[in-house]
């Protein structure tokens, strides 16, 4: 069955309304930085509802829109995330299990198996990958493009949270299995990223990072 098609929505801008648009938009998104020293101050609910119907309007393979958001605000549930998050990066970190080559790329970050935000933060969102769907009479739904496409939702899930004034880290404990487990996920959503959400700490800082320039990341055939 086909959808019914509507006009697009679109208002053409004159260039220089396109140019000024653009600069504010890269400048905007250029002061993004993922932070890892977190205020428990609450933030309202809304906030993170707004953000997740934002990433959520993300585009997907076959419009599957193949995640799932789950926003934990409860100490305990942070806690025990908190705990098991801890004990599979401290047997990355000090157990072996992370290759030199790895620990020597995040020695200038300085991370480490430590990840007091996972419970400073007000907030967590856990977002999984539905790896396939259900139809109505319960039979599975392929799902196509599903790592392209919540890669894409997260992407607009960060640029959200900044547009409002909120940081957050794309966090990835690895392995990852223990958030289903815990959040109680059905077996066709596999956890993808892990995003502590809250307010800055006082006093934070971030790594002087350098970005790669256009000229470095950018090939123009023309
Ligand atoms: N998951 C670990 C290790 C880690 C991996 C990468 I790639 C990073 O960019 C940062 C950290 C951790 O969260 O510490």
């Amino acid at each position: 069955m086909d959808w019914p098609h509507t006009p697009l929505d679109y208002s053409p801008r004159t260039d220089a309304e396109m140019a000024a648009a653009a600069a504010a938009f890269e400048a905007a998104m250029e002061s993004r930085r993922s932070v890892r020293e977190f205020s428990d101050q609450p933030v309202p609910r809304t906030l993170i509802e707004s953000a997740i119907r934002t990433a959520s309007s993300a585009p997907s393979g076959a419009h599957m829109q193949p995640w799932t958001f789950v926003a934990v605000q409860n100490a305990g549930i942070k806690r025990t995330i908190r705990q098991a998050a801890e004990q599979e990066e401290f047997q990355s970190y000090e157990g072996g299990r992370m290759p030199e080559e790895w620990r020597e790329a995040l020695a200038p970050l300085g991370t480490d198996w430590n990840k007091p935000f996972l419970e400073t933060a007000p907030w967590l969102v856990a977002v999984f990958a539905q790896s396939y769907g259900h139809r109505e009479d319960g039979s599975r739904k392929t799902h196509y493009y599903v790592r392209e496409s919540v890669g894409i939702a997260c992407g607009f899930f960060i640029s959200a949270l900044h547009q409002m004034g909120l940081v957050t880290l794309t966090h990835t404990p690895s392995p990852m299995g223990f958030l289903g487990e815990v959040l109680g996920r059905p077996a066709n959503e596999k956890a993808f990223i892990l995003f502590p959400v809250g307010y800055p700490a006082q006093g934070a800082t971030v790594p002087v990072l350098r970005r790669k320039s256009l000229d470095e990341v950018a090939v123009f055939l023309t």
